[in-house]
């Protein structure tokens, strides 16, 4: 009781001074009365996670794009020589379908969006547009800048670069709508890699980092992080990073896996223990 006390003594004070500088009302307003402190962002949450189920999966897949739909998972993965775009069986990682980029592009990130899929190249400048059926390329759009991740609201195309950029875009012309910057407690949130859209969420893996953050996309302020450190995934390399969120919107099951890991997991969130957190 005492500091809130306290707290109270100080707004108090504050307020009998306040009163007591009351001014003629031709003088100008204080200049703290037209800019009022900003509102402190509240701590972060930090989640853990739960493993539900464990799938195999391709450790020649350096996965740059993953999604969930209807029932199977679409992959992107990268590397000159080595880009695909992929139909995948979620219980046996057996690849039902496949597209071989050309050996000069570098496949990036990956979404459905109607009937078709986009898929993004790293430094080609390139996204690829193909039919959801058969992977058959119809359109292809320029861009400026790196392609990373990937996802939509339905609505836009959500875009990440490396940077601490998301770029919405209009998935007719491919167009800028708009952008966030993503950050952290004030801080921006560079590196965001793989995307997905999550009730009304956008989860974007941090480049060489075991944690997702949790973005708000209308502010780009991190609402939440989750901790993947400890995922059961042995023989990595140093660029097999844990990179490729998937979302079952039918069945609210999320998927994780990374760059060349044999297994992909099925996890839960387990919410962080606030009862030791400051007042
Ligand atoms: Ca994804």
């Amino acid at each position: 009781m005492g500091w809130v006390a306290g707290l109270t003594a100080v707004l108090g004070l504050h307020a009998c001074q306040t009163a007591g500088n009351s001014v003629p009302s031709q003088a100008p307003p204080p200049p703290q009365a037209t800019t009022p402190p900003p509102a402190p962002e509240p701590d972060i949450p930090t989640y853990r996670y739960r493993i539900v189920n464990t799938f195999p999966h391709d450790r020649n897949a350096f996965t740059q794009g993953l999604e969930f739909y209807n029932g199977y998972l679409y992959e992107s993965t990268g590397q000159y020589g080595r880009s695909s775009l992929r139909k995948v069986e979620l219980r046996t990682g057996r690849v039902l379908q496949i597209h071989r980029l050309p050996r000069e592009y570098f496949a990036e990130g990956a979404t459905i969006f109607g009937d078709r899929i986009y898929q993004l190249t790293w430094q080609n400048g390139i996204c690829f547009v193909y039919t959801l059926s058969n992977f058959r390329q119809v359109a292809q759009f320029r861009y400026d800048g790196e392609g990373w991740g990937l996802t939509n609201d339905g609505k836009h195309l959500i875009m990440s670069d490396g940077s601490e950029t998301i770029t919405f875009r209009d998935p007719e012309t491919f167009a800028e709508v708009r952008k966030i910057t993503v950050r952290a407690l004030g801080r921006p949130v560079k590196n965001l890699n793989e995307l997905e859209y999550i009730e009304g969420e956008i989860w974007a893996n941090i480049w060489h980092s075991d944690m997702i953050a949790r973005i708000d996309p209308q502010t780009g302020l991190v609402k939440a992080w989750v901790d993947m450190e400890g995922l059961p995934v042995t023989d990595r390399g140093i660029e097999d990073v844990l990179n490729g969120i998937a979302y079952d919107r039918q069945n609210k099951r999320i998927f994780v896996t990374g760059k060349n890991w044999s297994k992909l997991f099925e996890i839960e969130l387990v919410a962080p223990d606030r009862s030791f957190s400051k007042p």
